[in-house]
């Protein structure tokens, strides 16, 4: 069946105003380096913490981490969808994920061992926590997430700048992959047949995760 694919937001623009879209999109621009700053220092501490595992030769429960910061068209496209002022106050008030650091692990065990682990460091100050593995959201997502301050030192000066940790499976990542470039092409309208079914491979990778985890603990068990 053929579906009729919406308008993406960039192409669209958010605000009545053109000009005033513009203006904000330089000023959002401008706050890049403290939160890119901010999420560097963070990946920082993370590569840190995977050498040392190296170096102690431990199991090393991080298979790889992504950055991204938040741009300009998506976080306006945010504020929109939540009904918020266009605003660089607002946003930074509103926004805890403009800068994103996702770490994947091998397991399930590997995911609590990380948020373990995170928690435990004086070097880091968590403000927000969420649970979408135990409590998986309705379209299946999973991941635990954390909001962090970075203490960030800039020439302008000092500041606390928050950072989302998302840490999760890589099956739970491949899916929220796939399911993210999927519901973006369909702009939140997503046909219900689609969603029923992306909610469906979430519980196929679950259970994939599940045995994966059952495989490893048995060889753990044997010592091999
Ligand atoms: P992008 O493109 O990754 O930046 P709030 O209600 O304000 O407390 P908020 O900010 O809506 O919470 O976020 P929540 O629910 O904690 O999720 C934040 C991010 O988690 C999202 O950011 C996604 O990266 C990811 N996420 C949450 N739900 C889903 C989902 O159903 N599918 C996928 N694939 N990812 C999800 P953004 O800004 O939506 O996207």
């Amino acid at each position: 069946m053929e579906e009729k694919l919406v308008l993406k937001t960039k192409e669209k623009g958010i605000m009545e105003n053109r000009n005033d879209e513009e203006k904000l999109i330089k000023d959002i621009k401008k706050l890049s380096i403290k939160y890119s700053a901010a999420m560097k220092q963070i990946e920082t501490y993370l590569k840190i913490l995977e050498e040392d595992f190296t170096f102690r030769n431990e199991y090393n429960p991080i298979d790889h981490i992504v950055t991204r910061l938040k741009t300009p068209e998506s976080i306006l496209g945010k504020m929109q969808k939540d009904g918020k002022d266009m605003t660089i106050e607002e946003i930074e008030r509103h926004l805890f994920d403009i800068a994103g650091v996702r770490i994947v692990c091998p397991f399930e065990d590997d995911v609590e061992r990380v948020v373990e682990i995170l928690k435990e460091s004086n070097h880091i100050n968590i403000i927000k926590e969420k649970d979408f593995i135990t409590n998986p959201k309705e379209s299946g997502y999973r991941s635990y997430h954390l909001v962090v301050m970075s203490h960030v030192h800039l020439i302008s000066g000092n500041e606390d700048v928050p950072v989302e940790i998302q840490i999760r499976t890589l099956a739970q990542d491949f899916w929220a992959s796939l399911e993210h470039q999927i519901t973006y092409k369909y702009k939140g309208e997503v046909p219900e047949y689609i969603s029923k079914e992306l909610k469906e491979c979430s519980d196929v990778a679950n259970l994939l995760d599940m045995k994966m985890m059952d495989i490893s603990n048995d060889l753990h068990s044997r010592n091999i």
